[in-house]
């Protein structure tokens, strides 16, 4: 009765890498979401134990013609894989890991005068779409190498005369003696979805985002605590808008306040050094776990 039961509870599946730069991240974030999955023996298929989803683990160029397809309903991937493939998908949100640049390079002794350098030259890629998509708005008409690995290493061998690729820190161009001369587009990790879920696998996907979303936001700002003279407060309340305003508590001690507030991470410094300024003391820092708007 129980399995017949749990049969016909529908499950999202969801698709992420088996092994590569997404494998680890990708089931980091679902684990900081409270969901225990358990992927000792690499299976191709593993269920979650307190969350209906299971996971399937693939290569990252297959995940958007599977969640096309419907042989998954989701999965994470870098965008430039979404972007490149061309495939029906929906992307739900941005996952703000595997961050990198899709970028034309040349060789670091050419001189660069923009886009028609590229004008009849052969350039090597594993990303022809996308690279054919810039040439044509570019109005460039140049030959395209298709290479499925070490793409950097062609101009050196005389198979190309630039590259299109992935940059990240960029070492790997100067190991290469290139330099990176346009960024045609940025990719990070995110979640995509079939545009035809069930409404139970909907709302499934719903409650997964959500909680997404908490660890998300939790990882972009900081908890901040301060003390202030109570003269202070309306300067340093401005500098800190919290997610509605500041909480202010009276301290022992006459006339002062400590002051808790959520400041973004990106922001931070600048923030301390104008709190500093307006007399904030005692400034403390703390990170958060989960933040529901
Ligand atoms: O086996 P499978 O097909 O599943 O994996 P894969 O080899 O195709 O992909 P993988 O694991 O290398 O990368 C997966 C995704 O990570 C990519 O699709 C991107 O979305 C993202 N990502 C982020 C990167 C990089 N950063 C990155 N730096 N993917 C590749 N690189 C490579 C790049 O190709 C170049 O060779 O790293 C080199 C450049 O790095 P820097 O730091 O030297 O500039
Ligand atoms: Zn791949």
């Amino acid at each position: 009765m129980l399995r017949q039961k749990e049969k016909m509870m529908s499950k999202l599946k969801i698709a992420v890498q088996k092994s590569g730069r997404l494998s680890e991240k990708s089931l980091e974030i679902i684990r900081t979401c409270g969901i225990k999955i358990s992927n000792g023996d690499r299976k191709l298929i593993t269920s979650a134990a307190n969350f209906p989803i299971e996971l399937l683990f693939l290569r990252d160029d297959d995940i958007p013609q599977y969640v096309e397809q419907g042989v998954a309903d989701a999965g994470i991937i870098g965008e430039n894989v979404v972007l490149e493939t061309g495939k029906k998908v929906v992307v739900k949100e941005k996952l703000g890991f595997a961050s990198c640049r899709m970028s034309l390079a040349i060789p670091r002794d050419e001189t660069y005068d923009g886009p028609g350098w590229f004008e009849g030259k052969r350039i090597a890629t594993s990303y022809p779409g996308i690279l054919s998509d810039y040439l044509f708005r570019n109005g460039i008409t140049a030959e395209t190498e298709v290479t499925s690995g070490s793409v950097e290493v062609t101009p050196g061998i005389g198979l190309a005369d630039a590259i299109f690729d992935i940059v990240s820190t960029g070492s790997t161009l100067l190991m290469n003696g290139l330099k990176e001369v346009e960024v045609v587009s940025r990719s990070e990790a995110v979640l995509i979805s079939s545009p035809t879920l069930t409404s139970e696998k909907s709302d499934i996907l719903s409650k997964l985002l959500f909680r997404i979303r908490a660890v998300k936001n939790a990882s972009e700002n900081k908890y901040i605590l301060l003390n202030a003279p109570n003269s202070a407060i309306p300067a340093i309340t401005k500098i800190l808008p919290g997610m509605k305003s500041p909480s202010v508590l009276p301290l022992e001690q006459e006339g002062w306040s400590s002051m808790h507030s959520v400041v973004r991470e990106d922001e931070f410094w600048e923030i301390i050094d104008r709190l500093r300024e307006a007399g904030a003391e005692g400034i403390l820092v703390i990170p958060i776990e989960k933040m529901i708007l």
